[in-house]
């Protein structure tokens, strides 16, 4: 094979300190140290000088090392040998996986179209190069079907967008010039952890810290005031902020003028939203809703700060646009950390040539797009044409991690399909598989790590070769490509021209950052100004130029041009929220027994009032299910959930009987108003009892284990000093 191995001898120098960056899609992105002994890893420490990483990693990354070593790792291809779903397989050779794997693309794309070809992946690994480059030119120059990869983030850009013209907003190091905080919809403390010294800094310096949330979550413990608003009303609640803010004159009519479009169909708009109008069904007083809004639109600078949890809702997208018009109203935007700030995403890829990663002129135009989100639905569906017949699956588990699961499995059970994994472990999703190839954990590989929760870009180093016969996304694709006879060299560039060109941009914000550089210091700040108010004088990038308080746009889409509540769901039983929870990242580390034990037994959290209706009492064994699934859990008594609500884990957990479940087994596709998301947190369930309790209940464990004082907070007392 014209294929280059990376050579384990320079690997092999006794004992070196390698630097590199968690890939993890998580918006911290950490610098990090990797100690090497012999070409073993033998340490892995937070990398001091990473200026957000602050020498700290989390309570999943302390242990990567294990997941790099563990006894469960693919090291081999692995061919199934068993009924799909058994997780029978033996060990093949790559030459024989690739041969065999090409072939039948080749068999299945000459009789139905390149399109019955699925490649299905999202952000199991998050970097330049290893997340999408060489996948997009060969699976886009042969025509295969393209993926909208919509289960988290675009939702919420794109509610944003329609207001203020971006996703994205401030630097959030800014955050410490804020004097009124509102982390809205975000559980800092457990997802975003090392932001949380950043937060503290702020309340050092007299900011009021208020977080919104249907759930008292370790974050909204350590706030000054939480919100505990009914689920999907955040949209409702902040048309109620505005009603307030118009009345009480606390506009700031200059900055409005000069940068917003429809401020008089807004007023219009929010007069029929008086807290006392909205109090019932946002499940707030008036007089709180009232005061939030007072505050909030009188302490400057202030910050509203949401990550996920909104868009996870069949009005995800309202629910951002809406929320984006009350930093235009109070004109937060001029003052430094004033404003919103969500993802930094799009500020690292604007930067880059990212066309010369991807290469979007070799892929064939016009191919048929799945929704990520529809995946159970689409391999189910036999009027589908052409139907699904293979799927490539890498840096995903959708069986745990995308709505349905039933539908999902009933797909994956399909005779007809022909299924390839590449992952670093039998995931969920590789049970199903004809093919699982194994993936390499990220020290094995190399990469640029642009970060969504900040603005340093760092570099990933190998710092050892890759484990057993694994090999790192891009080389699977320059493999993909030789085994399917095609012979471009642009199928086979190699990793370190790739990152380099992408550099090449010219970009300001790049500019002086080098390959060299990175590879030397690790790490280097997007070249955006310290203080920079991206909005302070308008310039918003919407078609009109104005922050779009009535939006033409969304009109000429048909939805409603001025914010407002969005179609909220309601049915009978108690919403679920499923969340990230402290020791998995997503499905990720949920194979790994320190971080099952930690996370305990599936259990569902309830209000004591819905508790005692259904005549259950904490350590019950109970049933959860709707019309799409059921759940054995453990159940759990606490107000941390408001009456109506309950809450489970999202992540690979067991249930009581020791069986790997999913709660999504109980969401539904259900479409997000646009953005091509998923209502994922709009699930209704009914919980009945089923068994005797269980004696020792490990449930509390997960808020337990929160509880406990999280590195980086323990440390900002002293860290606290930001550079600023
Ligand atoms: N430890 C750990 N960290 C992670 C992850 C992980 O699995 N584990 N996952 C990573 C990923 S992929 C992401 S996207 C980020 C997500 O980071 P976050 O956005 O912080 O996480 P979520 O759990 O999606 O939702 C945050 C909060 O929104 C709340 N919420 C739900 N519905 C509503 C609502 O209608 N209104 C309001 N106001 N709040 C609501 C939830 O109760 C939850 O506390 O975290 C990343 N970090
Ligand atoms: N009910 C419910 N469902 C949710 C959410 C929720 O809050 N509640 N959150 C949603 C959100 S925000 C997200 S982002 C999604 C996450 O959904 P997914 O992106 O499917 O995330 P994971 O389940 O962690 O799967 C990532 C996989 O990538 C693998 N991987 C890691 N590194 C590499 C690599 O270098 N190469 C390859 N080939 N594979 C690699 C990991 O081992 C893991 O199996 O889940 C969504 N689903
Ligand atoms: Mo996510």
């Amino acid at each position: 094979m014209a294929i280059q191995e990376p050579s384990s001898s320079s690997y092999n120098r006794r004992v070196q300190t390698i630097r590199g960056a968690c890939g993890h899609d998580c918006p911290d992105t950490c610098g990090w140290v990797v100690e090497v002994r012999d070409g073993i890893a033998t340490k892995m420490s937070g990398d001091p000088a990473h200026p957000f990483t602050r020498g700290t990693l989390c309570a999943k990354v302390n242990h990567y090392l294990e997941r790099v070593y563990h006894p469960d790792r693919v090291l081999h291809p692995l061919k199934r040998v068993g009924p799909k779903g058994e997780a029978r397989f033996e060990r093949v050779s790559w030459d024989d996986a690739l041969a065999d794997i090409a072939g039948r693309w080749q068999a299945i794309a000459a009789e139905s179209g390149p399109e019955a070809i699925l490649p299905y992946s999202s952000a199991g690994v998050q970097g330049l190069i290893q997340e999408f480059s060489l996948d997009r030119r060969l699976f886009g120059s042969m025509g295969c079907a393209a993926l909208e990869r919509a289960i988290c983030g675009p939702v919420a850009a794109a509610g944003l967008t329609a207001t203020i013209g971006t996703g994205t907003g401030i630097d959030p190091e800014q955050i410490v010039h804020s004097r009124f905080v509102v982390l809205w919809g975000t559980n800092t403390i457990v997802t975003n952890l090392h932001y949380w010294p950043l937060v503290r800094e702020a309340r050092r310096r007299g900011a009021r810290l208020v977080v919104v949330d249907p759930i008292r979550t370790r974050t909204a413990e350590a706030a000054d005031w939480h919100l505990q608003v009914r689920p999907g009303t955040d949209a409702l609640l902040a048309l109620a902020m505005m009603h307030v803010i118009v009345g009480a004159g606390l506009v700031d009519r200059e900055y409005v003028a000069a940068h917003a479009v429809g401020y008089e169909s807004l007023v219009a708009r929010v007069r029929d939203y008086a807290p006392a109008d909205v109090a019932d069904a946002v499940g707030l007083p008036a007089a709180d809703i009232e005061r939030f809004a007072r505050e909030y639109a009188t302490t400057q600078p202030s910050l509203l700060r949401p990550l996920i949890g909104l868009e996870h809702h069949r009005n995800g997208a309202m629910q951002f646009r809406a929320l984006a018009c009350l930093p235009v109203l109070t004109g937060a935007w001029r003052h430094r950390g004033g404003g919103l700030a969500r993802s930094t995403h799009a500020l690292h890829y604007a930067a880059f040539a990212l066309d010369r990663v991807q290469m979007p002129e070799v892929q064939r135009p016009g191919v048929r797009t799945l929704n990520m989100r529809d995946l159970g639905r689409d391999l189910c569906d036999p009027s589908l044409a052409p139907p699904v017949r293979a799927l490539m699956v890498y840096g995903a588990n959708p069986m745990v991690s995308i709505p349905n699961q039933a539908r999902i499995r009933e797909g994956l059970l399909r005779e007809d399909l022909f299924t390839v994994v590449h992952d670093l472990f039998v995931t969920e999703t590789a049970r199903f598989a004809d093919y699982v190839l194994p993936a390499t954990s990220q020290i094995e590989h190399l990469d640029l790590s642009p970060a969504w929760g900040h603005l340093y870009l760092a570099l990933n180093r190998p710092a050892i070769a890759p484990r057993g016969e694994s090999v790192c996304n891009t080389e699977l694709f320059r493999r993909l490509a030789h085994a399917l006879g095609r012979t471009e060299p642009w199928l086979f560039e190699g990793d370190e021209a790739m990152l380099r060109a992408a550099l090449s941009s010219g970009h300001p914000w790049l500019e002086g950052v080098t390959y060299e550089r990175l590879w030397a210091e690790g790490h280097v700040r997007l070249n955006v100004p310290e203080d920079w108010r991206p909005f302070a004088r308008g310039g918003f990038p919407t078609a009109s130029g104005k922050a779009e308080l009535y939006s033409e746009p969304l009109r000429a889409l048909g939805h409603d041009p001025l914010p407002a509540p969005g179609a909220m769901s309601r049915e009978d039983g108690l919403q679920l929220i499923t969340g990230k929870t402290l020791h998995f990242l997503n499905s990720g580390y949920s194979h790994i027994e320190r971080h099952r034990r930690r996370t305990g037994d599936l259990f569902i959290e309830l209000h004591p009032e819905d508790a005692r209706r259904r005549g259950l009492v904490a350590g019950d064994v109970v049933r959860v299910w709707n019309a799409r699934g059921a759940l054995q859990a453990v159940c759990a008594v606490s107000d941390r959930v408001r009456p109506g609500v309950a809450w489970m884990p999202f992540g690979g957990l067991t249930d009581v009987s020791g069986a790997r479940q999913s709660v999504n087994v109980l969401t539904a596709e259900a479409p997000t108003d646009w953005g091509g998301g998923s209502g994922l947190y709009d699930a209704f369930v009914d919980v009945a009892p089923i068994g005797e309790p269980v004696a020792a209940v490990a449930v509390l464990r997960e808020q337990d284990d929160i509880t406990a004082p999280a590195p980086a907070s323990s440390r900002s007392s002293s860290g606290g000093a930001r550079p600023s």
